[in-house]
Protein backbone atom coordinates (compact mmCIF):
# COMPACT_ATOMS: atom_id res chain seq x y z
CA UNK A 1 0.00 0.00 0.00
CA UNK A 2 1.37 3.66 -0.87
CA UNK A 3 0.80 6.13 2.03
CA UNK A 4 2.00 9.30 2.42
CA UNK A 5 2.00 12.38 4.46
CA UNK A 6 1.58 15.36 3.40
CA UNK A 7 2.49 18.69 4.67
CA UNK A 8 2.61 22.37 3.24
CA UNK A 9 2.96 26.32 4.07
CA UNK A 10 4.39 25.15 7.33
CA UNK A 11 5.97 28.75 7.50
CA UNK A 12 8.33 28.67 10.40
CA UNK A 13 6.22 27.55 12.43
CA UNK A 14 8.13 25.11 14.20
CA UNK A 15 6.10 24.19 17.28
CA UNK A 16 3.50 23.38 15.00
CA UNK A 17 5.86 20.81 12.92
CA UNK A 18 6.62 19.19 15.86
CA UNK A 19 3.32 18.45 16.49
CA UNK A 20 2.99 17.07 12.66
CA UNK A 21 5.92 15.03 12.98
CA UNK A 22 5.34 13.64 16.14
CA UNK A 23 1.75 12.06 14.51
CA UNK A 24 3.44 11.27 11.70
CA UNK A 25 5.81 8.95 13.67
CA UNK A 26 2.95 7.43 15.68
CA UNK A 27 1.26 6.84 12.54
CA UNK A 28 4.83 5.07 11.07
CA UNK A 29 4.15 6.88 7.70
CA UNK A 30 7.68 6.82 5.71
CA UNK A 31 6.89 9.07 2.89
CA UNK A 32 6.67 12.84 3.67
CA UNK A 33 5.97 15.28 1.03
CA UNK A 34 6.23 19.45 1.65
CA UNK A 35 4.71 21.43 -0.96
CA UNK A 36 6.38 24.62 0.19
CA UNK A 37 6.12 28.01 1.93
CA UNK A 38 8.09 26.49 4.60
CA UNK A 39 10.66 29.38 6.55
CA UNK A 40 8.67 32.77 5.89
CA UNK A 41 7.52 34.55 8.77
CA UNK A 42 8.29 36.07 12.21
CA UNK A 43 8.61 32.51 13.79
CA UNK A 44 11.29 30.59 13.53
CA UNK A 45 12.97 29.99 9.72
CA UNK A 46 16.14 28.92 11.17
CA UNK A 47 15.32 26.13 13.39
CA UNK A 48 12.17 25.06 11.01
CA UNK A 49 14.72 24.79 7.94
CA UNK A 50 17.10 22.80 10.46
CA UNK A 51 14.39 20.46 11.33
CA UNK A 52 13.17 19.39 7.77
CA UNK A 53 17.07 19.44 6.02
CA UNK A 54 17.91 16.18 7.99
CA UNK A 55 14.36 14.34 7.39
CA UNK A 56 13.98 12.69 3.63
CA UNK A 57 11.89 14.99 2.36
CA UNK A 58 9.94 15.17 -0.90
CA UNK A 59 10.20 18.82 -1.13
CA UNK A 60 9.28 21.50 -3.91
CA UNK A 61 9.32 25.26 -3.17
CA UNK A 62 6.91 27.86 -3.12
CA UNK A 63 6.78 31.26 -3.67
CA UNK A 64 7.44 32.84 -0.22
CA UNK A 65 10.38 30.58 -0.34
CA UNK A 66 11.33 32.02 -3.32
CA UNK A 67 11.50 35.37 -2.15
CA UNK A 68 14.21 34.74 0.36
CA UNK A 69 16.79 33.54 -2.35
CA UNK A 70 15.56 34.89 -6.01
CA UNK A 71 15.49 38.96 -5.09
CA UNK A 72 18.59 41.05 -4.88
CA UNK A 73 19.16 42.43 -1.17
CA UNK A 74 18.87 45.69 -2.23
CA UNK A 75 15.27 45.37 -3.66
CA UNK A 76 13.74 42.57 -0.98
CA UNK A 77 10.94 43.96 1.17
CA UNK A 78 11.74 44.85 5.17
CA UNK A 79 9.74 42.21 5.87
CA UNK A 80 11.58 39.29 3.57
CA UNK A 81 15.24 40.93 4.23
CA UNK A 82 14.22 40.18 8.49
CA UNK A 83 13.59 36.58 7.55
CA UNK A 84 16.13 35.97 5.44
CA UNK A 85 18.69 37.75 8.23
CA UNK A 86 17.61 34.73 10.32
CA UNK A 87 18.80 32.32 8.06
CA UNK A 88 21.70 30.42 7.76
CA UNK A 89 23.43 30.15 4.35
CA UNK A 90 23.25 26.92 4.16
CA UNK A 91 19.04 26.79 4.44
CA UNK A 92 18.76 29.45 1.81
CA UNK A 93 20.85 27.36 0.06
CA UNK A 94 18.71 24.31 0.26
CA UNK A 95 15.20 26.48 -0.54
CA UNK A 96 17.00 27.55 -3.32
CA UNK A 97 17.43 24.01 -4.20
CA UNK A 98 14.09 22.56 -4.33
CA UNK A 99 12.11 22.19 -7.26
CA UNK A 100 9.15 24.15 -8.02
CA UNK A 101 7.20 21.20 -9.07
CA UNK A 102 7.74 17.63 -8.96
CA UNK A 103 6.34 13.98 -9.40
CA UNK A 104 6.46 11.35 -6.48
CA UNK A 105 5.50 7.64 -6.74
CA UNK A 106 4.41 7.70 -10.07
CA UNK A 107 0.69 9.02 -9.53
CA UNK A 108 1.15 12.12 -7.64
CA UNK A 109 1.89 15.66 -8.45
CA UNK A 110 3.27 18.38 -6.80
CA UNK A 111 3.15 21.83 -7.05
CA UNK A 112 2.75 25.32 -4.35
CA UNK A 113 0.10 27.15 -6.25
CA UNK A 114 -0.71 25.94 -10.27
CA UNK A 115 1.84 24.08 -12.15
CA UNK A 116 2.69 26.76 -13.94
CA UNK A 117 2.63 29.82 -11.20
CA UNK A 118 3.74 29.74 -7.39
CA UNK A 119 1.31 32.62 -6.27
CA UNK A 120 -2.18 31.49 -8.06
CA UNK A 121 -4.79 29.81 -6.27
CA UNK A 122 -5.77 26.44 -8.05
CA UNK A 123 -8.78 25.80 -5.72
CA UNK A 124 -10.19 29.21 -4.81
CA UNK A 125 -10.87 31.84 -5.63
CA UNK A 126 -9.81 34.28 -3.12
CA UNK A 127 -12.08 37.80 -2.18
CA UNK A 128 -12.26 39.72 0.72
CA UNK A 129 -14.39 37.26 2.41
CA UNK A 130 -12.40 33.89 2.28
CA UNK A 131 -11.71 31.77 -0.50
CA UNK A 132 -14.48 29.80 -2.49
CA UNK A 133 -14.16 26.89 -4.84
CA UNK A 134 -13.33 27.50 -7.88
CA UNK A 135 -14.97 25.79 -11.07
CA UNK A 136 -13.93 22.46 -12.31
CA UNK A 137 -13.53 24.11 -15.88
CA UNK A 138 -11.05 26.43 -14.81
CA UNK A 139 -9.74 23.80 -12.49
CA UNK A 140 -8.85 21.56 -15.29
CA UNK A 141 -7.49 24.44 -17.50
CA UNK A 142 -5.00 24.42 -14.98
CA UNK A 143 -4.32 20.76 -14.76
CA UNK A 144 -4.03 20.56 -19.07
CA UNK A 145 -0.10 19.53 -18.82
CA UNK A 146 -0.28 17.44 -15.82
CA UNK A 147 -0.68 13.38 -16.56
CA UNK A 148 -0.38 12.07 -12.65
CA UNK A 149 -3.96 11.13 -11.65
CA UNK A 150 -3.71 13.09 -8.41
CA UNK A 151 -2.46 16.55 -7.65
CA UNK A 152 -0.88 17.50 -4.50
CA UNK A 153 -1.10 21.64 -4.11
CA UNK A 154 -1.12 24.31 -1.12
CA UNK A 155 -0.49 28.00 -1.02
CA UNK A 156 -4.19 28.79 -0.20
CA UNK A 157 -3.73 26.81 3.99
CA UNK A 158 -7.64 26.14 2.99
CA UNK A 159 -7.66 21.82 3.44
CA UNK A 160 -10.16 20.46 0.30
CA UNK A 161 -10.15 17.14 -1.89
CA UNK A 162 -11.46 18.26 -5.01
CA UNK A 163 -13.03 15.73 -7.60
CA UNK A 164 -12.99 16.19 -11.01
CA UNK A 165 -14.78 14.32 -13.90
CA UNK A 166 -11.72 13.14 -15.49
CA UNK A 167 -11.50 11.18 -12.33
CA UNK A 168 -8.56 13.29 -11.08
CA UNK A 169 -8.27 14.08 -7.62
CA UNK A 170 -6.87 17.31 -6.23
CA UNK A 171 -5.65 17.59 -2.43
CA UNK A 172 -4.83 20.51 -0.82
CA UNK A 173 -3.61 19.38 2.86
CA UNK A 174 -4.22 22.91 4.66
CA UNK A 175 -0.98 24.90 6.69
CA UNK A 176 0.49 23.01 8.71
CA UNK A 177 1.65 26.36 10.21
CA UNK A 178 -0.68 29.58 9.64
CA UNK A 179 -4.37 29.00 9.56
CA UNK A 180 -5.43 32.49 8.38
CA UNK A 181 -3.88 34.81 6.80
CA UNK A 182 -5.05 38.59 4.95
CA UNK A 183 -2.86 39.35 1.70
CA UNK A 184 -2.94 42.13 -0.62
CA UNK A 185 -1.76 40.55 -3.94
CA UNK A 186 -3.33 40.34 -6.67
CA UNK A 187 -6.04 42.39 -4.97
CA UNK A 188 -6.76 42.31 -1.15
CA UNK A 189 -8.61 39.32 0.30
CA UNK A 190 -8.18 36.59 2.87
CA UNK A 191 -8.03 32.77 3.77
CA UNK A 192 -8.89 31.72 7.28
CA UNK A 193 -9.77 27.79 8.48
CA UNK A 194 -12.06 28.71 11.94
CA UNK A 195 -9.34 26.73 14.27
CA UNK A 196 -5.44 27.36 15.44
CA UNK A 197 -4.82 23.66 14.96
CA UNK A 198 -1.98 22.04 12.77
CA UNK A 199 -2.97 20.72 9.64
CA UNK A 200 -1.70 18.05 7.22
CA UNK A 201 -2.97 14.62 5.29
CA UNK A 202 -2.24 11.48 4.85
CA UNK A 203 -3.12 9.47 1.57
CA UNK A 204 -3.22 5.97 0.70
CA UNK A 205 -4.10 3.92 -1.73
CA UNK A 206 -6.25 0.76 -1.36
CA UNK A 207 -7.32 -1.43 -3.84
CA UNK A 208 -6.37 1.10 -6.45
CA UNK A 209 -7.84 3.91 -4.75
CA UNK A 210 -6.73 7.03 -2.99
CA UNK A 211 -8.16 7.59 0.65
CA UNK A 212 -7.74 11.03 2.28
CA UNK A 213 -7.45 11.23 5.98
CA UNK A 214 -7.60 15.48 7.04
CA UNK A 215 -5.19 15.73 10.33
CA UNK A 216 -6.15 18.76 12.76
CA UNK A 217 -4.00 18.63 15.32
CA UNK A 218 -3.58 20.79 18.61
CA UNK A 219 -0.15 22.57 19.34
CA UNK A 220 1.17 25.42 21.79
CA UNK A 221 -0.18 28.23 19.67
CA UNK A 222 -0.04 30.27 22.19
CA UNK A 223 4.05 29.86 21.85
CA UNK A 224 3.97 30.45 18.38
CA UNK A 225 1.51 33.75 18.37
CA UNK A 226 3.93 35.17 21.13
CA UNK A 227 7.03 34.41 18.93
CA UNK A 228 4.71 37.01 16.20
CA UNK A 229 4.37 39.44 19.18
CA UNK A 230 7.86 39.76 19.97
CA UNK A 231 8.90 40.08 16.19
CA UNK A 232 6.37 42.63 15.89
CA UNK A 233 3.83 40.84 13.89
CA UNK A 234 0.65 41.39 15.56
CA UNK A 235 -1.45 40.77 12.98
CA UNK A 236 0.37 36.77 12.52
CA UNK A 237 -0.34 36.74 16.37
CA UNK A 238 -3.97 37.44 16.31
CA UNK A 239 -3.85 34.69 12.83
CA UNK A 240 -2.21 31.78 15.29
CA UNK A 241 -3.96 32.24 18.31
CA UNK A 242 -7.74 32.34 16.19
CA UNK A 243 -7.16 30.79 13.27
CA UNK A 244 -9.11 33.80 11.48
CA UNK A 245 -8.48 36.49 9.57
CA UNK A 246 -9.59 39.21 12.38
MN1 LIG B 1 2.24 30.37 -0.84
Amino acid sequence: MDRYAVMSDIHGNIWALEAVLEDIGRRGLKHIINLGDTVYGPLEPQATAERLMALPLIGISGNEDRLLFEKAVASAPAAVERVRKRLARESVDWLAAQPTTAVAGKELFLCHGTPASDETYLLERASARGGTLNDADAIRAQLASVAQPVVLCGHSHIPRAVHLNDGRLIVNPGSVGLQAYTDDAPEPHMMECGSPHARYAVLSKAGGRWSIEEVILPYAWDKAADAARRNGRNDWAVWLERGRAA
